[in-house]
């Protein structure tokens, strides 16, 4: 069905306040309906949204560098990908791939196969979230090594159910009590090279001494890792690093799994960030920009492992719906036509430049880091104590809330504030949006 109404013009307007009245009416329900632990970093409540603008109840234009948390990357209802939800949702919505299959969940298989690194023979499977994603590598990789322990790795994110609050690291708001947690799983030092300042080599060997001495190579089911640290802070770990654990899981004969639920699908550049070292996980966890918002996610692996498992061993009703597996079909046929790896090093650029001058000018720019549309700044104290300033991220989020501009913090400290644009972002609208970001930054951060 084609959309009869006028196109969402890609500018910021603002109408009222943010957030303006109809807004702040519905956000009085919302607290009068949702449960208190379900937070919104900006009550402003979303009618419509296309490419990179969302349009509120109070007709305000806010520009967004969010992206839904990484989501949306081909932009807000790209009219291919709303075309197949829509026609899947006529043909059927579900079956439960698990009592009678259809073609769209093998079709997403063989994508997932062909796109992520490794040229050995691979499977897949499909689920709601990258938790649900998370918690399935894990599964398997027990299973297929016989092993239990788990090694992850500090500032790590990789969900909320049970299983994935003990693979994550920061307790608040992730896991304050909400124990007991799962056993088995064993923290390592992180290559942060901002704040440790070691090579690549040197925090692999850290790592590795620790999993030694408190674990033992031969207990190790699989090392998770986010090639790029997400929740934590667009952590990119030093040269060299993802390379040497990779090494150190096959010669001890661990699994190495790559989260790659937030730097997945085009985000850094690359299809998948574990390109960037030219490493190839024994398995790989996608989601969120796999389907521009439908809620599907991927567990991709070697044949042998992902085969290890005994038939109706993994599922669940809704995993691979059909209409979130049509979303991602048309998703990842729009990052291929319309080139979205390189639209992501072009934001890349402009990203780093605007804000490494920012850096230049302000001691409160302590790092800028990431790559291709994954881009962050750490923002610090004065002086050299890198102590981090996490007011001052929080303060910059709301002024550029009140610009309407859509930024997300982050951060084990929560003084990261972290740019996710959608791939197809107008170069201007990026660069006003950009605008309001440095005005913010300039006028609380001297
Ligand atoms: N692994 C690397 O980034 C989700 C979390 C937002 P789900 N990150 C956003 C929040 O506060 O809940 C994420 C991730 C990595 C796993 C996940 C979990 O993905 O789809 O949110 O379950």
């Amino acid at each position: 069905m084609a959309d009869t109404r006028s196109p969402i013009e890609q500018r910021r307007i603002l109408n009222t306040a943010i957030p303006g009245p109809r807004s702040l009416a519905l956000n009085a329900r919302r607290t009068a309906a949702v449960s208190a632990g379900v937070s919104a970093q900006l009550p402003a409540f979303i009618e419509r949204a296309q490419g990179s603008v969302l349009l509120d109840a109070d007709g305000n234009q806010l520009i967004d560098l969010g992206s839904g948390i990484a989501v949306t990357g081909v932009g807000h209802s790209h009219p291919k990908v709303s075309a197949a939800i829509a026609a899947q949702a006529y043909d059927f919505v579900h079956t439960c791939v698990m009592v009678t299959p259809y073609e769209e969940y093998l079709a997403v298989c063989e994508e997932l196969n062909h796109l992520t690194p490794g040229s050995f023979e691979k499977r897949s499977m499909l689920v709601n979230s990258g938790a649900e994603a998370v918690e399935n590598a894990v599964k398997i990789a027990r299973l297929a090594t016989g092993r239990q322990a788990i090694i992850v790795f500090e500032n790590a994110y990789h969900g909320r159910t049970n299983l994935t609050m003990a693979l994550t690291a920061k307790n608040n708001p992730y896991k304050d009590h909400f124990g007991p947690f799962a056993p088995e799983i064993y923290r390592v030092p992180m290559s942060y090279p901002y704040r440790d300042g070691l090579s690549g080599a040197e925090a692999a060997a850290r790592a590795i001494s620790q999993i030694e001495i408190l674990v033992g190579a031969s207990n190790v089911a699989a090392v998770l890792i986010e090639p790029i640290q997400g929740e934590g802070g667009f952590i990119v770990p030093a040269e060299g690093f993802l390379t040497a654990m990779t090494t150190w899981c096959s010669d001890h004969g661990a699994l190495f799994i790559a989260d790659e639920v937030q730097s997945g699908f085009c985000r850094t550049g690359q299809w998948f960030a574990s390109e960037h070292e030219e490493i190839a996980p024994d398995i790989i966890t996608t989601a969120k920009g796999i389907a521009a918002g439908m809620p599907i996610a991927g567990v991709t692996g070697r044949a042998e492992i992902m085969n290890a498992v005994h038939p109706g061993g993994v599922g669940g009703t809704y995993g691979g719906n059909p209409v979130a597996c049509a979303a991602a079909l048309a998703t990842i046929n729009v990052m291929r036509d319309e080139n979205l790896n390189a639209k992501a090093l072009v934001i890349e650029e402009v990203l780093t430049t605007r804000l490494a001058k920012l850096g230049i000018d302000l001691e409160c720019v302590g790092d800028v880091r990431g790559r291709g549309a994954m881009v962050a700044v750490e923002l610090v104290k004065p002086g050299d104590s890198k102590e981090p300033d996490a007011a001052l991220a929080k303060a910059i989020v709301a002024s550029c809330a009140e610009q309407g501009v859509v930024v997300l913090s982050t951060g084990t400290f929560g003084n990261v504030l972290r740019f996710l644009p959608a791939l197809t972002i107008e170069e201007n609208l990026l660069s006003e949006g950009l605008d309001v970001v440095e005005e913010a930054v300039r006028t609380l951060g001297a």
